[in-house]
């Protein structure tokens, strides 16, 4: 295998590893489809549910609804992911604010070698999420020993629950971003819609009332992680996008501190902080060129953007009747009793 050594891009970490994969190449360790032969007998036993589209099949894995094509990477996972005590993991459930804490952590974490100001910062030419591994996607095509040839420290994103990844805490650092599910499910409608247009919103609401939706159920995934964090706060940063939304540089500061790089007085002085909000801003990413065309994923065919759509809260009162809303809001809050974790 190569090293990084004659890589024209730093030999520090975080770097956008869509550059790395130029470098290093893609790695299979074993094909996707011998990963998924390999657990077929298992996945065929778990019980099953269509999702909200009606297309793709979740089932359920250890109290979570995974993809099945996902349930492989997911075993992989807990078995073979070794954290380096100084990665860092940006987590969440889809239509979760995922875009923006990617954009958001890795500004802050490659600020060094990519000052946020610049104008070849790699976010201005690359979706945040081709900067950042997706571990489950990975995993799930075998490649997983690519992670190995990224220089220290590494930043990967995942949508997995943490009890598929039982290693990542206390083993590195997660930083994990909640969204009212009210408005996870709107976001989520407008984005399904995209492949589906005729897709009904009571069905998306359905089956976040009823749980089955890719990585939840909602309550159990943020769960995972707000316990986590209030067990070892120095290893999990729990973050709410409502309140990235209100104080973005306060939030930033936080993160900074939490991944063990806070702002310098230098730093300060220079506005930094505000150099990342500005970068990171929905306003800005969703203007870029990488943002507005191309798709997510070959296998995907939605077009970026449905990653930028209006980036705001509390949009689900143009979506559903109230009743609707309080039948949500008292399932989640039933679930959140005696936890310490509210939504509102
Ligand atoms: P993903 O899990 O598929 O990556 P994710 O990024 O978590 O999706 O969610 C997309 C939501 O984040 C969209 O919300 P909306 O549908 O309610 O508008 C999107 O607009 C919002 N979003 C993306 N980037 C930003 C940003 N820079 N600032 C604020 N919100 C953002």
């Amino acid at each position: 295998m190569p090293t990084l050594a004659s890589m024209a891009i730093p030999e520090e970490g975080p770097v956008p590893f869509e550059d790395a994969l130029v470098v290093i190449g893609t790695y299979l360790v074993s094909s996707p489809q011998q990963r998924e032969e390999e657990h077929a007998d298992l996945v065929a036993t778990l019980p099953s549910a269509l999702e909200a589209n009606g297309v793709k099949k979740l089932r359920l894995y250890q109290g979570f609804w995974i993809r099945d094509i996902h349930v492989p990477a997911a075993i992989a996972l807990q078995r073979q992911f070794e954290p380096r005590p100084d990665d860092v993991i940006v987590a969440s459930l889809p239509k979760c604010g995922t875009t923006w804490l990617n954009a958001l952590t890795f500004a802050t974490m490659a600020r060094k070698a990519y000052p946020p100001a610049s104008a070849d910062h790699p976010l201005r030419r690359l979706n945040p999420h081709q900067c950042l591994p997706f571990l489950e996607g990975l995993f799930k095509g075998g490649r997983e020993a690519e992670l190995e040839l990224l220089p220290s420290p590494r930043l990967m994103n995942t949508h997995m629950p943490l009890p598929m990844v039982p290693s990542a805490v206390p083993g590195c650092r997660v930083v994990y971003v909640c969204r009212d599910p009210k408005d996870m499910a709107v976001s989520a409608w407008h984005f399904l819609r995209r492949l589906q247009p005729d897709l009904a919103f009571a069905v998306v609401f359905e089956s976040v009332c009823d749980g089955a939706v890719a990585f939840g159920p909602v309550w159990d995934h943020v769960l995972s992680y707000w316990r986590a964090s209030t067990a070892m706060p120095d290893k999990v940063l729990f973050l709410r996008y409502e309140e990235l939304l209100r104080d973005p540089a306060k939030n930033v500061r936080k993160l900074a501190r939490f991944i063990g790089m806070p702002f310098s007085a230098a730093e300060d002085e220079a506005g930094t902080v505000d150099s990342i909000v500005q970068l990171c801003s929905f306003g800005h990413l969703k203007g870029l060129d990488a943002n507005k065309t191309g798709h997510l994923d070959p296998l995907l065919p939605v077009p970026r953007d449905a990653l930028f759509r209006n980036g705001a809260s509390g949009d689900w009162v143009n979506h559903m009747m109230p009743e609707m809303a309080s039948h949500l809001d008292k399932i989640v809050a039933d679930k959140m009793r005696g936890t310490g974790l509210t939504f509102q």
